[in-house]
């Protein structure tokens, strides 16, 4: 038989990733994934080779995030693959599409013992939004082209498609394998609101005095930065977002009241909840948070989002993007600017009271330096336009406090399951998917320890990112010494960079660290990755300590 007519399922798999346009994908090498894995290399894919298989999930997580386009991992069988379901179960609860693949033992030897004979499938379900394995190779463009309608259809969300051994290694027909139509593997979501659910959304705005716009990552995936802020301009109604939706306007907007939020919350009458989840980060919508009496709107492209939440005055299923636009133009010459000002005036006068003590707060000059203080030189270092990520619990509170964002998806961190570890893998994510940007991590201690090898994989791959440690000796601050477990120890985790070949420096006082960031920001210009190791205070705990232990 002619053999150029035929293709292994590794080679279409290729192919398959090809048509989706997927230009990079993150991995860890292992049987039986090494054809389809060098398949990819040969269609052009950056193939980037990580060292734990977490932190490929986790790099294609935040790859997705930035780009709007799903993120792709693979991994070899059993414990490769296992390996991913930390990341994938991160993507899953932060609503992020990741398409992961997994090689697995052969179909021939299922149930006799094989080697990593292991049921992957079983292990992704709970952590994913679909989870199959391919059977007929001639098939595998139509799961891949599944694999990535799932993950991108309404809410997004990671999906695992397993490959056995013998199904990649198996040689088929060209004219036999099916390759469905270009556009199949996309899902439009662009479902708007009926007349009636948005002559509703304006009376109840009409009748409030105190409306607030909530937004979370939903704006990001429907590319509606553009519609929300027009949307604020136009009605003057202050907005808030959740930690990795900030940015959507950018956070030095005069309807945007950083100090004033449990104010806000507390006092609003009308909520209008858009492309975001009413869970813990919002208290739920629940009292002590928000008024018992405030009336909710919800506009979320998942009717389960809005079906599982007792607050709710009108829910519409929509995209923010379509149903933005529609409110845009009916609320235009209803809900102007000025019929909130007197609200406006409050927040603002909140804003004006508090800003300047928190900005002096930031100016601490202790020894050891205070968290705030390294957030605070932080952000003055980075540009408007950095990808700051952020990961750990005292640090993440800080610069959450501190350091403000102005750009979408440019915000990144431990996310709303608080996985510890992502920083390091998210920031290397950004970076190849925006080689041009700046990408910043304030990583703390402990977490950084969880997939600091990635340092390695910044320096093979060319990836410089700049990761700046709170060094607070251990496992959040613990001023009563009561945390079992909690103390790591000063780690020098500059020298460990330096050994793996990134620029490293060492700071222990408050006024050293400008210098330290700007010599290490000259490395990151010249292509390297550099790391800067801050000793700051084990004892500083964050003080919106309730909030601050559901963000991390
Ligand atoms: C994977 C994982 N393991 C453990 C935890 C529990 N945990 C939450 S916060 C935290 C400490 C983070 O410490 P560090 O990264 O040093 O930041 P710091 O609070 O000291 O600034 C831990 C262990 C978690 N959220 N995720
Ligand atoms: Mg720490």
């Amino acid at each position: 038989m002619d053999t150029s007519t035929k293709v292994t399922g590794a080679a279409l798999l290729a192919q398959a990733l090809v048509r989706h346009e997927v230009k990079t994908a993150f991995y860890l090498m292992g049987g039986p994934m090494f054809d389809a894995e060098n398949s990819c290399i040969a269609q052009g894919i950056r193939m980037i080779d990580v060292r734990h298989e977490q932190a490929a999930a986790m790099m294609a997580h935040a790859y997705a995030r930035v780009l709007g386009t799903p993120g792709v991992c693979m991994a070899c069988s059993g414990p490769g693959a296992i390996n991913l379901t930390t990341g994938i179960a991160t993507a899953l609860v932060d609503c992020v599409p990741v398409v992961a693949f997994g090689g697995s033992s052969p179909l021939s030897q299922a149930g006799l013992g094989a080697f990593q004979e292991f049921d992957q499938v079983a292990a992704m379900r709970p952590v994913t939004k679909w989870a199959e394995r391919v059977l007929d190779a001639k098939r595998i463009p139509e799961y891949v082209d599944l694999a990535f309608a799932k993950a991108c259809a309404g809410k997004p969300g990671p999906v695992y498609l397993d490959l056995p051994a013998d199904v990649l290694d198996r040689e088929v027909d060209v004219e036999a394998v099916r390759w469905p139509a270009p556009a199949g593997g996309r899902v439009s979501t662009r479902a708007g609101a009926s007349h009636e659910a948005l002559e509703r959304v304006l009376r109840l705005l009409e009748d409030a005095q105190r409306p607030l716009i909530l937004s979370g990552s939903g704006i990001l995936w429907s590319g509606a930065a553009g519609e929300l802020r027009r949307f604020v301009e136009l009605s003057g109604i202050p907005f808030y977002t959740t930690p990795q939706g900030r940015g959507v306007i950018p956070e030095d907007h005069g309807y945007f009241y950083a100090n004033s939020r449990s104010s806000a919350y507390k006092e609003a009458d009308v909520v209008l909840v858009i492309g975001t989840r009413l869970n813990y980060m919002f208290g739920f919508g629940r009292p002590p948070r928000f008024s018992k009496t405030a009336k909710f709107i919800r506009i979320d492209v998942d009717a389960n989002e809005i079906a599982g939440n007792t607050r709710l005055e009108l829910g519409i299923v929509g995209d923010a993007h379509a149903v933005l636009e529609q409110l845009i133009v009916a609320a235009r010459g209803r809900i102007e600017t000025d019929r909130y000002a007197a609200w406006r005036a409050q927040l603002g006068a909140i804003e004006a009271e508090r800003a300047p003590k928190h900005e002096a707060r930031l100016a601490n000059d202790a020894v050891p330096i205070h968290p705030l203080r390294l957030c605070k030189e932080v952000r003055d270092f980075i540009g408007r336009d950095t990808i700051v990520v952020v990961d750990g619990q005292e640090i993440l509170s800080y610069a959450r406090q501190a350091i403000p964002s102005y750009l979408a998806g440019h915000r990144l961190n431990s996310g709303t399951f608080g996985t510890m570890g992502v920083g390091l893998p998210f920031a290397l994510g950004a970076k190849a998917a925006r080689p041009d940007k700046q990408v910043v991590v304030l990583h703390g201690d402990g977490s950084f320890g969880l997939n600091g090898m990635e340092l390695d994989t910044a320096i093979r791959h060319r990836l410089p990112v700049l990761v700046v440690i709170s060094l607070n000796g251990g496992w959040t601050g613990d001023p009563e010494r009561v945390k079992p477990g909690r103390d790591l120890g000063y780690t020098r985790f500059d020298k460990l960079a330096e050994a793996l070949g990134c620029h490293g420096e060492y700071v222990e006082q408050p006024g050293e660290i400008r210098p330290a960031l700007e010599r290490a920001g000259r490395a990151v210009a010249g292509g390297r990755a550099a790391l800067v190791n801050v000793v700051t205070d084990w004892r500083a705990r964050a003080e919106t300590v309730a909030f601050a232990r559901q963000m991390t």
